[in-house]
């Protein structure tokens, strides 16, 4: 049996400026996943560098940051069941020229900094990002 999980996803600054948010959770919808919350906010330091404290010593972490916090982006809480990895797979893989073809990021991505959108990587790590976006109020 699959467990019901729950999963941030990120629709990033050049995908959202570039009109591509819809068809990116439109994507996600279809494989069955619900929406349970979602909102458009522009992170700030702070934020980005919780959300990617894990990379705080990686030499792309300020362009991360800076990136992440450039312009707006679309929160976006899913459930279903295996919604880590089902996510993980539409999304594909962090290099938007090495994923695989008709995932999230080889269609929107530009570079592995610019790649379209963020999808938690474990049921664990999604419990904490969620919190960092959303308070108990708003997840339906
Ligand atoms: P993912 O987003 O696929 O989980 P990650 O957790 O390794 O990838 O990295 C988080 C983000 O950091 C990634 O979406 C974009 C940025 N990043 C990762 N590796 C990078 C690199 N080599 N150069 C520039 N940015 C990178
Ligand atoms: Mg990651």
């Amino acid at each position: 049996m699959v467990a019901m999980e729950r999963s941030l996803v990120l629709v990033k600054p050049d995908a959202v400026r570039k009109g591509q948010a819809a068809e990116i959770i439109s994507r996600l919808e279809k494989l069955g996943l619900k929406i349970i919350a979602l909102k458009m906010l522009r992170m700030d330091r702070a934020l980005a560098e919780r959300q990617y404290s894990i990379h705080r010593d990686k030499p792309f972490f300020d362009a991360l940051v800076a990136y992440m916090t450039s312009a707006p982006i679309v929160a976006v809480v899913f459930e279903g069941e295996g919604a880590v990895a089902r996510i993980r797979q539409a999304v594909g893989a962090t290099d938007p020229a090495k994923a695989d073809a008709g995932t999230i990021r080889a269609d929107f991505g530009l570079d592995v900094t610019h790649n379209a959108v963020h999808g938690s990587d474990s049921v664990a790590t999604a419990e904490e990002e969620i919190w960092l976006f959303f308070t108990e109020g708003e997840i339906f």
